[in-house]
């Protein structure tokens, strides 16, 4: 028996710097305000900080375009402040990853300047340049050499005039993507990552890590949608390749290291039996992927802007098979949250009458998986969906040029707006809510995404007194994480897997058991599950009523007992 990895009984934190705490007055979170707010963390009892990109960036998306791998943006401050978060992180027992965005950069970035220079520039073929297809011209519609569509609505490709060829980027034209083909720039991302690595940085989240191989052929998608436009997927989502690339990056970049490092790789569309592959141990490739099953499971016909009802045995059928398909081999991650996702309070939970109640049933049902959590900042505090009305509130790319694209063909603008509304990756990304002054404590000046009006009663300041707040719920979470083995360690089975309403599961290692059930909905709940003597260790109400075999629960009731 070997011991296991640090992480899994670990727990991260995802800071989205952009939100999270504004020093200076300009409205745009940064590295001191963080730093400030670090003890917020430490209360918390989280191990790692996961920090999303704070490179030197245009800011297209958010950071997630990077014109200098090598420095920080001036928006979020400078490599001595950098210096500094590092080492009060560390001071604090916890540990710090980056944001690793390597699948494309900023059109920005000195590497694509010269690439797109001119044809025989020597970092021509650091990305994907190709000519019109055949019989098209330049610019006529159709003329783009694949017929895939962008993460980000719209082809793949933009024309870059002075040459005439074409360039690929599967999100905005403001990303271009790295050709990894080309092993020059394999090398150039490994020595970035060993300069952060040296500097102290504990680790890497790498973004949508599985679509940096594409089919040098290059052939079109099927069209599916309605858009006119292909799925390039197959032809660049986890192909045979990006393993390769994984274990060589594990070469040049990890082994021989001293210390306890963390990757996790985004992998959008990844099934559980690649995940197994990248995240076996022995294959040294990630430690654990992020997967996007269960967050796709309210998408309705018209994709992530059409969601639709979660029907939760669908949710249950979906965990439950990750749990199982990684049991000997691999490891999960466990997430509701991130900058891309609406709030779950809002989406899967009630964030009116049983807001409390029902952040705190979801957060208990994922924690107590095995494998490990991550939290977005501002979960733990229950933060709700924004209640934006209109256009003009939003800011986020990917919601901008799918408004602009849908109503162009022909939506109407309320349908898409409402979307937007309910799905749209701004629902993450207003400040987080420190306290009930006018921007919530969030920054002195005029924040860059307006503030959501519940703060005067949703706020950091009011839960920390409070020990029946979502806060303190989330710190016992953490900490039954760190204290049961059971919790970080123990088999998983399903119970209940048909029941419409309650998430029921038992945890077992070396004869203890643990036993999670929370009723998901708001009305009252009953189910046969017979544990007359398991000892009650967490629960977001009372007592767990039971009798006869047979439990009862209130609305979004949660439970964790022990035997
Ligand atoms: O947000 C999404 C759902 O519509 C995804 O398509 C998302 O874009 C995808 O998960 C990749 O996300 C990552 O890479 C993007 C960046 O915009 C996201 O913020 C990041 O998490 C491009 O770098």
């Amino acid at each position: 028996e070997q011991t296991p990895p640090w992480w899994t009984s670990a727990v991260v934190y995802q800071i989205y710097p952009r939100s999270f705490a504004d020093s200076d007055g300009d409205g745009i979170g940064d590295l001191n305000g963080i730093t400030a707010k670090l003890d917020h963390l430490a209360r918390l009892g989280v191990d790692v900080v996961w920090l999303s990109p704070v490179y030197a960036s245009p800011q297209a998306d958010n950071g997630y375009d990077i014109s200098d791998y090598q420095d920080i943006d001036p928006v979020f401050g400078t490599l001595a402040d950098f210096d500094r978060l590092l080492a009060e992180v560390h001071g604090r027992g916890m540990k710090l990853i980056m944001d690793l965005v390597v699948n494309h950069t900023s059109d920005e970035h000195p590497w694509f300047v010269e690439s797109r220079s001119s044809k025989d520039n020597p970092k021509r073929d650091w990305y994907w340049w190709r000519p019109p297809r055949e019989g098209f011209a330049a610019g006529e519609p159709g003329a783009e050499p694949t017929n895939w569509e962008s993460f980000f609505s719209g082809p793949t490709w933009t024309l870059d005039e002075p040459t005439g060829e074409y360039y690929l980027h599967l999100f905005d034209r403001k990303q271009p993507d790295l050709n990894w083909e080309n092993p020059e720039v394999r090398q150039a991302v490994y020595a970035m990552m060993r300069w952060w690595l040296d500097r102290g940085v504990d680790g890497f989240r790498m973004d949508v890590i599985n679509v940096i191989s594409k089919d040098p052929e290059l052939p079109d998608g099927a069209i599916t949608g309605t858009s006119g436009l292909g799925n390039g997927y197959p032809h660049y989502g986890t192909r045979p390749r990006v393993h390769d690339f994984l274990q060589e990056m594990h070469r040049e970049v990890f082994e021989g290291r001293d210390g306890e490092h963390l990757t996790v790789g985004e992998m959008p569309g990844v099934t559980w039996e690649q995940a197994r592959l990248f995240t076996d141990p022995a294959r040294r490739e990630v430690d654990m992927v992020f997967q996007f099953e269960h967050v796709a499971l309210d998408h309705g016909p018209g994709g992530k802007f059409d969601p639709k009802p979660l029907d939760l045995r669908d949710l249950k059928a979906s965990l439950g098979r990750w749990q199982t398909a990684l049991r000997d081999v691999g490891w999960n991650s466990l997430y509701w949250n991130n900058h891309d996702q609406a709030r779950v309070v809002s989406r899967f939970g009630d964030d009116g009458r049983y807001w409390r109640e029902s952040a705190t049933a979801l957060a208990t049902v994922l924690h107590l998986h095995r494998g490990t959590p991550y939290v977005y900042q501002g979960e733990e505090l229950g933060m709700t969906n924004a209640k934006f009305t209109g256009l003009e509130d939003l800011r986020d790319v990917e919601s901008l040029n799918h408004y602009r694209h849908a109503v162009a063909a022909g939506m109407p603008p309320e349908t898409v707006l409402d979307g937007i509304h309910r799905m749209g990756r701004d629902n993450a990304r207003t400040p987080v809510q420190w306290d009930a002054s006018p921007q919530a404590g969030f920054t002195t000046g005029t924040p860059w995404i307006a503030v959501n009006p519940n703060h005067t009663w949703l706020n950091a300041r009011a839960q920390y007194d409070d020990p029946t707040s979502v806060f303190h719920h989330y710190r016992r979470l953490i900490e039954l994480r760190h204290t049961q083995p059971v919790v970080a360690l123990g088999d998983f089975h399903m119970l209940l897997a048909d029941h419409p309403h309650i998430y029921a599961y038992q945890r077992e290692l070396d004869g203890t058991r643990l036993l999670v059930v929370a009723n998901l909905c708001g009305s009252e709940q009953s189910a046969e599950l017979d544990w007359p003597d398991a000892e009650p260790v967490l629960s977001n109400t009372g007592e767990l009523r039971r009798e006869n075999g047979k439990i009862t629960l209130g609305p979004w009731e949660a439970h964790v007992l022990l035997e």
